[in-house]
């Protein structure tokens, strides 16, 4: 049985065609898609993140681990999620205004495509205004906001405060995730619910009513 290290080491190195050829691979031995993800993919993110924070790696290996996640999930997107016609409504999803992250963001995107919601993606920098027009439009149950950087995160309150000021805030649930993101802040923001990962965004998506 393949090791996860494997995948997690290849994806540190930023070998985009090993790590998507190890992610098949591993499939194709019947280890889980879960699995693959968090003790593969997840955690060499996670190392990539840390050298970077010690200044062992620089924004160009960064680009390529990232690029490296980018063609295994690629690969695993089919298997995490499940087809068919029911659908348990709309998920609008983003990040916030002035963070280009998006890795957890698509992330979190494929699992609620996975639990059967239909997710529109705004994408990465969206702005308050961009989430208000598409909560008009699209009249979603949930959005879902994203924030990887402390210095941008205060953004998510502006979305929440420009769906009040728009008369939309009681139609739709807000969830808030993304690395700096606690609970704690999620009551301050008046959101209605955190998830610390994307498995969790699901769960707590569900246990939410609009
Ligand atoms: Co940047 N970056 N980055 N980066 N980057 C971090 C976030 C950082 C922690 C690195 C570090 O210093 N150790 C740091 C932020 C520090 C801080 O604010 N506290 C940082 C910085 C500083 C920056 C720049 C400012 C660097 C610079 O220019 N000097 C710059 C900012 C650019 C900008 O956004 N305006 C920058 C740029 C980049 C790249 C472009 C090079 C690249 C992003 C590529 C991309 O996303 N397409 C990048 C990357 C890859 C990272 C790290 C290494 C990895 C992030 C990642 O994808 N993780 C990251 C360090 C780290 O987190 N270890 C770092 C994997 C992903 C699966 O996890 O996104 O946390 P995550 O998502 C999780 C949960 O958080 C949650 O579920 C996901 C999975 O379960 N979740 C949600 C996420 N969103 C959710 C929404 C929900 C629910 C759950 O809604 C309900």
């Amino acid at each position: 049985m393949m090791s996860m290290e494997r995948i997690a080491e290849a994806l540190q190195d930023g070998n985009s065609v090993e790590v998507a050829r190890l992610t098949e691979e591993a499939l194709i031995q019947g280890i889980s898609p879960a699995v693959i993800l968090r003790q593969g993919l997840v955690a060499g993110m996670d190392v990539v993140g840390e050298k970077f924070r010690r200044d062992e790696f620089f924004m160009p290996e960064v680009l390529v681990a990232a690029k490296a996640m980018k063609a295994a999930m690629l690969v695993l997107r089919p298997r995490l999620i499940e087809t068919g016609a029911r659908s348990e409504g709309t998920v609008v999803i983003g990040t916030i205004q002035g963070d280009l992250h998006d890795i957890g963001k698509n992330l979190v995107g494929m699992f609620m495509e996975g639990a059967a919601y239909r997710v529109a993606d705004l994408g990465v920098d969206v702005s308050p205004e961009r989430f208000v027009e598409a909560v008009r439009t699209l009249q979603p149950r949930i959005v879902c906001l994203s924030s990887l950087l402390t210095t941008t995160m205060s953004r998510m309150r502006d979305v929440i405060d420009a769906l009040s000021q728009a008369g939309l805030r009681d139609s739709v649930k807000v969830l808030v995730g993304g690395a700096p993101v606690t609970e704690e802040f999620c009551r301050d923001i008046g959101a209605d619910g955190y998830s610390p990962d994307a498995a969790g965004a699901v769960e707590k998506a569900r246990t939410l009513r609009s």
